[in-house]
């Protein structure tokens, strides 16, 4: 089955209702007040069945100047536009105004009707279809058919219904795999139901029942009571007309330009790049920065636009723009958008959305557009990786699945070729996947390189450079489990050797000065020669009068093994510490416990050193306290 909307446009009075009205037998002016003045304010639904089944969805929307911003939220899911225009008047502004918007849109094919004939004569339609002509050379609307009717008479309403009913059977049906998006166009509560939203579902599909989220709030929420034309379905999908009742929201917490997405698929942005048409008509050029006005779906948002690849942009002429939204919108890659003027409010153009997640980092004009330009031609596979290879961190399958604007799933397909050709990685990452492009991954391995030799190029007698500092100076968005694949490949490579405290590079010798070097024998010295009574630290520095040097050597002794670091204040010769463990474990044949004070004695150590030592031995397994005094957790076990 079919769906598609079929628009209306054209300037106010000129007879889009009594159209909708005459073909459908709905009347699309649905407010109180709309029927009163006889004036459409807001959007209209209607819709028709075709001898064949097809069900036609009609939006008709106001032609007062006034609520173009209205007629905008209809306008983005046209798939067909009828032009109305007036015999009596012919084109007027918002006739204009209105096709400007569905060239912008890109809205593919379209039908004009010229109405009120019964008011008109031969001589002044001939007129009118001639300003038509004028009108729609060069546009999308330059060969479609030009129908002249009556809604009042019925004249010319067969002919629409045949050009409406073939234009929808050669029209191709979009296709339901895209990510599910419904913008919403209308709220209200219905009885029993709480809050009910319309819209046009813009890609993708949806089931019953199934968990939502509406953007930018981020209210979550199930999508309930699926219909299409006050016919209850399981499932809405693309180019259909829908509603849906959603659970535990109030009427007060959604509005028109709100879209429904699957929780977890797209974030809102404040940020993003297009590209850019100016009017011909528009009246004034375009600044570096402007203030406008910025339309995409059902929503509208201030925004500051700043053009990227010139100073200045004159009506006619085309460039790329950085958007600054006011407030997040949900924007996809490759939406249609439309600028608006201020004061007085006035379509001045439109775009194409490139990217929605541009980089903060400020790239220069040429550099910028280079990159905006490769972007615009690429395919789903072509930007995928082009966006995958601009973050060095690597990227989430859900991140980039929302920055190229398709589901997860299509990309899995197209990660699972990259990973075999090894142009991409993945780490698992909490739930999600990391992808890393093998270019960043590559240049990421370097910099470990180089930030392992700059490490011991200052500090030439280290022995390891500490995992968490390695680490750290990588920056502070490198996933852990990024940071492992890296060593383990580098590991691999022979590059890199790694012990539990830290990272050096592969075949790397500790490089003494001699008077390191001497430094080192004496330092060796004076903890061998103390026993189970070590200086502590700043004792042993002071002693030897070189400070830094002496900081320097025991911390590579430390790393060599050479000396054991019990506590903050002491380290221990290892030859002397063994035997002491020895002596301890010995110490429980003859009895179950060992205080504080026997240790005094068994070592002939004061208290200073015992307690560090016991609590040394406590940490690495050996004894285990109970009360005041040890015991020895072999025993324990037994
Ligand atoms: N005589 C005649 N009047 C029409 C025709 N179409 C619309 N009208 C009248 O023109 C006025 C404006 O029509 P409407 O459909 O509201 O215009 P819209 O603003 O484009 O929606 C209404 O009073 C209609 O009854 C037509 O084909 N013939
Ligand atoms: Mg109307």
């Amino acid at each position: 089955m079919k769906h598609l909307i079929v628009g209306t446009a054209g300037h106010i009075d000129h007879g889009k209702s009594a159209l909708v009205k005459a073909l459908t037998n709905i009347d699309p002016d649905r407010l109180k007040e709309e029927k009163e003045r006889g004036l459409t304010i807001d959007l209209g639904f209607a819709h028709f069945d075709l001898p064949d089944g097809t069900r036609v969805a009609f939006v008709d929307v106001p032609g007062h100047e006034r609520f173009v911003k209205n007629m905008l939220a209809g306008a983005a899911g046209m798939d067909i536009v009828v032009l109305v225009i007036d015999a009596t008047e012919s084109v007027m502004p918002q006739t204009r105004e209105h096709l400007d918007i569905m060239k912008l849109l890109g809205v593919p094919r379209g039908i004009v009707a010229i109405t009120k004939i019964d008011l008109s004569d031969e001589e002044m339609i001939e007129i009118v279809e001639e300003e038509i002509k004028d009108l729609v050379e060069g546009s999308f609307l330059e060969d479609a058919p030009i129908v002249k009717l009556s809604s009042k008479t019925g004249e010319g309403l067969d002919e629409i219904r045949k050009l409406i009913a073939t234009a929808v059977l050669e029209h191709s049906q979009k296709s339901e795999d895209g990510l599910f998006r419904f913008p919403i166009d209308r709220v209200f509560t219905m009885k029993g139901f709480g809050a009910v939203v319309t819209g046009t579902v813009f890609s993708g599909r949806l089931d019953e029942d199934e968990p939502v989220v509406v953007l930018p709030t981020g209210l979550p929420s199930r999508a309930r009571q699926l219909q299409s034309h006050n016919t209850k379905l399981p499932t809405i999908s693309a180019g259909m007309r829908g509603s849906l009742n959603l659970t535990n929201l109030s009427l007060q917490q959604l509005s028109r330009g709100d879209t429904i997405v699957r929780p977890g698929t797209v974030e809102p942005t404040r940020l993003l790049d297009a590209q850019i048409d100016l009017l011909a008509t528009a009246p004034r050029a375009l600044k570096k920065t402007n203030i406008i006005k910025l339309y995409v779906a059902t929503s509208q948002r201030p925004a500051r636009m700043t053009l990227i690849d010139r100073d200045k942009l004159e009506p006619g002429e085309r460039c790329y723009a950085l958007i600054r939204l006011s407030e997040p919108l949900c924007v996809f890659r490759g939406d249609r958008i439309i600028i608006r003027g201020e004061s007085p409010e006035y379509t001045i153009g439109g775009g194409v959305v490139l990217d929605v997640a541009p980089l903060k980092r400020r790239a220069k004009g040429d550099e910028k557009a280079q990159w905006l330009k490769s972007l615009e031609a690429a395919t789903l596979e072509e930007t995928t990786m082009a966006f995958l290879a601009q973050g060095l961190m690597g990227t989430t399958l859900t991140s980039i699945a929302a920055r190229v604007g398709a589901p997860a799933n299509t990309l899995r397909a197209i990660f699972q070729r990259k990973f075999e050709t090894g142009e991409a990685l993945s780490a698992d990452v909490g739930g999600d996947t990391l992808l890393i492009a093998r270019s960043s991954f590559d240049a990421l391995k370097e910099r470990v390189v180089g930030e392992l030799k700059d490490f011991f190029d200052s500090q030439q007698h280290r022995l390891f450079m500490p995992r968490e500092e390695l680490r750290s100076r990588l920056g502070p968005d490198l996933a852990p489990q990024y940071f492992e694949l890296l060593l383990a490949d580098l590991i691999e490579g022979g590059s890199l050797e790694t012990t539990r405290e830290g990272v050096s590079l592969g075949g790397r010798k500790a490089q003494l000065t001699p008077s390191q070097k001497k430094a080192r024998g004496e330092i060796e010295r004076v903890y061998r020669e103390a026993g189970c009574s070590p200086p502590t630290f700043s004792q042993a520095e002071e002693q030897f009068g070189d400070t830094k040097a002496a900081r320097q050597m025991i911390s590579l002794m430390i790393e060599e093994g050479a000396l054991t670091k019990i506590s903050p204040t002491f380290a221990y010769y290892r030859d002397n510490l063994d035997p002491a463990r020895e002596k301890i474990r010995e110490s429980f044949n003859d009895s179950d416990t060992l205080k504080v004070g026997d240790l005094k004695t068994l070592l002939g150590v004061s208290r200073k050193h015992a307690v560090p030592l016991l609590e040394y031995f406590d940490r690495i397994g050996l004894t285990t306290r109970v009360g005041d005094h040890r015991v020895l957790k072999e025993k324990l076990r037994k």
